[in-house]
């Protein structure tokens, strides 16, 4: 079984493989470690990562990026329209609400969901990492942003059962990083000394992510995250976009923003210059020929200009940094390392601006493209029974407090209870205890929403069911759990009737729930009936659970899409076949230089060159666009002429050595 991890970027993507010899990240077909998350489609088939990346300009209608944030949104969502201007493809409004990409794929309108692109892009993911192992790849583990809400995770979630990847884990980036730092360090505090707390800083092209956590001897414990997920590396490129476009518009009378290619070109030279300029801080020029009306364009920036245009985003770098140390409740002091990943942190001032605010130097021991990938790899070999490695546990936080809302007979009508705090520990589970006569519903939602990154506050509502009545009237004991899972995902998860003993009182034992594996240890409330003391044993009745969580796929659905992703792969690889063949036929009509050499007959030469020349210009017209065995066909058939005539060849090119063969032996 393999061990792989998989960071998935808005803009680029990473796998790494748990190999005997430990991590390492592997490199795709183009001997690039880093694949775009991007997926292009045309009239016979879809291209993804670096081949889809050449597409972006010449097929920009088709060629799908910047989609990793439309992960559970509605298609009116305030996000996604404001996306949608700047994204050169279509957004098209599912029957659900949610928001589908509208692209012509086999000569038809198509519309995707962003499951089913964020599923190709990990199809091509896979295929990846199994050429390079070379064996079957399913478990894995995948990053999300740790602001990722219950509907975005669920939605990346079903990508991966679409790709046909078990994901034993979508872990937060930054959890990711500090899991790639810590596991290998030798010289970490032991369990009961004071632990060592990094600051782990990922800026990558469409967020900010920051998180503080505390390493101990063979463990870490996330103690607070925060983050902007609205800034990143993107907004930078987007300020000189707006520079540039009106420069241009005054120097060359051009309006770049009707040019959805020019503006794609101008955005990629930008993101060029951006990177230019970190490691310059001279005047630095752009130059763009042919770029619109066949106009060659060019302007010039420095850093400090640069600086001085984005200050509304580097002013917005301190704000997590300074959140999540108050919710650490550390101080400077008690921070021993700040360490950055992510493109982004590469621009000057946001390092600068990081390590002053922690008033330390900041360190840079981690790979800044791969360290994501190498902590979710790491990840997956800790959870796949398949390897071995060192025991390290890891504790994540609730990202955003969850409430559960139920009604009652009381006169407001309805009971509340917030389930799991700011920060709480996560996985976990916890077991609530309900009085009732009949089956009732438990509404979950976010407790705060105005700090949630997501328009929506409601996680599902989960239906308790069959609850019944005690025979003498009275109301049963229900006991719900409630839980976090490992891919941050809420739920209830299971529900159970207590029934009453003969001669027993109101209390009866709880038991507390077995520890699951890496869930932390479970905890009892009651907050419908206080305190509950432990008396006897009793039976319990495990009650159907209907769960339905907002912006979810149907079943049906997602088995559908399962189903079409494999179609999709097999039709790609039919091309790819098809074109292999075609190229086959291609390098045998270019081979033409074994008729130079005298070593056939002149009619067979002949004969020879003649079929070569149709075959050249048949490429040119019938041969253009014939199924696979056509070309075989066509190849077999050179072959048979050419085959007698290069075995010649070759013993014509043997012979003198031979006879130098022969002569040394003499
Ligand atoms: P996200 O984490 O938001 O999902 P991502 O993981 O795809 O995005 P990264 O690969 O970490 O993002 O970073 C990409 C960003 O970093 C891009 O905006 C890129 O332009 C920027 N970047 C990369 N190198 C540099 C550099 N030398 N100077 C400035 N910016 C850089
Ligand atoms: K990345
Ligand atoms: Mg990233």
């Amino acid at each position: 079984m393999s061990v792989v991890g998989i960071d998935v970027g808005f803009q680029n993507c990473y796998i790494a493989v748990a190999r005997s010899g430990g991590i390492e990240t592997i490199a795709n077909e183009y001997s690039d470690r880093c694949t775009p998350a991007c997926v292009s489609f045309a009239s016979k088939n879809r291209m993804i990562g670096n081949a889809a990346k050449s597409q972006m300009i010449t097929n920009f209608k088709n060629t799908v990026h910047g989609f990793k944030k439309l992960h559970g949104r509605a298609f009116d969502d305030a996000f996604v329209l404001a996306e949608q201007p700047k994204l050169p493809y279509s957004l098209h409004k599912l029957p659900n609400g949610n928001a589908g990409i509208k692209v012509r794929y086999l000569d038809a309108d198509k519309v995707f969901t962003v499951e089913q692109i964020t599923g190709m892009l990990l199809s091509k993911l896979r295929e990846t990492s199994q050429s390079a192992l070379k064996k079957p790849v399913v478990d894995c583990v995948i990053s999300v942003p740790s602001f990722f809400t219950d509907a975005e995770r669920r939605s990346v979630f079903d990508a991966t059962q679409i790709a046909g990847l078990n994901c034993l884990r979508l872990i937060n980036d930054t959890t990711a990083v500090a899991l790639a730092y810590g596991i290998y360090k030798q010289d970490l505090p032991n369990p009961e000394e004071k632990p060592r707390n990094v600051v782990f800083v990922d800026m990558g092209h469409s967020s900010f992510q920051v998180s503080i956590t505390a390493f101990n001897k063979g463990k870490l414990k996330v103690l607070a995250t925060a983050f902007d997920p609205y800034l990143g590396g993107r907004n930078f490129d987007e300020a000189l976009v707006d520079y540039f476009c009106e420069e241009f518009k005054t120097k060359y009378k051009l309006n770049v923003r009707d040019n959805p290619r020019a503006l794609l070109r101008l955005h990629q030279e930008c993101e060029k210059l951006k990177k230019l300029m970190s490691a310059n801080s001279s005047d630095l020029p752009l130059n763009i020929e042919c770029f619109m009306n066949d106009i060659d364009v060019s302007g010039r920036m420095n850093r400090a200009q640069f600086e001085d245009m984005c200050a509304q985003y580097l002013m917005r770098v301190e704000m997590p940094l300074k959140t999540a140390l108050e919710q650490s409740k550390l101080s400077r002091d008690d921070v021993y390392a700040v360490e950055l990943v992510g493109g982004a942190t590469r621009i000057p001032s946001i390092k600068d601006r990081i390590a002053k605010y922690f008033c330390k130097d900041i360190s840079t021991t981690l790979n800044a493209d791969e360290a994501v990938a190498r902590g979710c790899a790491l990840q997956c070999a800790i959870l796949s029974p398949a390897f071995k490695v060192r025991e390290f546990s890891i504790t994540d936080v609730v990202t955003f407090p969850i409430t559960l809302r139920w009604k009652t007979p009381t006169e407001d009508g309805l009971g509340e209870c917030e389930v799991f705090g700011k920060n709480h520990s996560a996985p976990f589970s916890k077991v609530i205890t309900f009085h009732k006569k009949e089956p009732f519903d438990l509404e979950a939602f976010y407790s705060n929403p105005q700090e949630l990154p997501y328009p929506d506050h409601r996680i599902g509502c989960f239906s308790v069911q069959n609850v019944v009545p005690q025979p003498d009237g009275d109301s049963s004991k229900v006991k719900v759990k409630v839980r976090v899972n490992i891919h941050g995902i809420f739920s209830v998860s299971s529900a159970s009737l207590i029934e009453k003993q003969k001669g027993e009182g109101e209390d009866m034992q709880i038991d507390s729930e077995p520890m699951v594996q890496n869930e932390g240890r479970a905890e009892e409330q009651d907050p419908t009936a206080g305190g509950s003391k432990p008396k006897v044993k009793v039976k319990s009745l495990d009650l159907p659970i209907m769960s339905s969580n907002i912006r979810q796929l149907d079943t049906e659905v997602l088995a559908n899409f399962v189903e079409s992703e494999r179609q999709m792969i097999s039709q790609d690889k039919l091309v790819k076949e098809v074109n292999d063949a075609k190229n086959a036929v291609e390098e045998y009509v270019y081979e033409r230089d074994l008729l130079k050499k005298n070593v056939c007959s002149l009619q067979d030469s002949n004969r020879l060159t003649l079929m070569l020349e149709d075959t050249e210009n048949w490429l040119y017209e019938d041969g253009e666009d014939q199924p696979k065995h056509v070309y075989e066909e066509k190849l077999d058939a050179l072959k048979r002429l050419g085959q007698p005539i290069q075995e010649r060849h070759i013993e014509h090119e043997d012979r003198p050595k031979a006879f130098e063969e022969l002569g040394k032996k003499l």
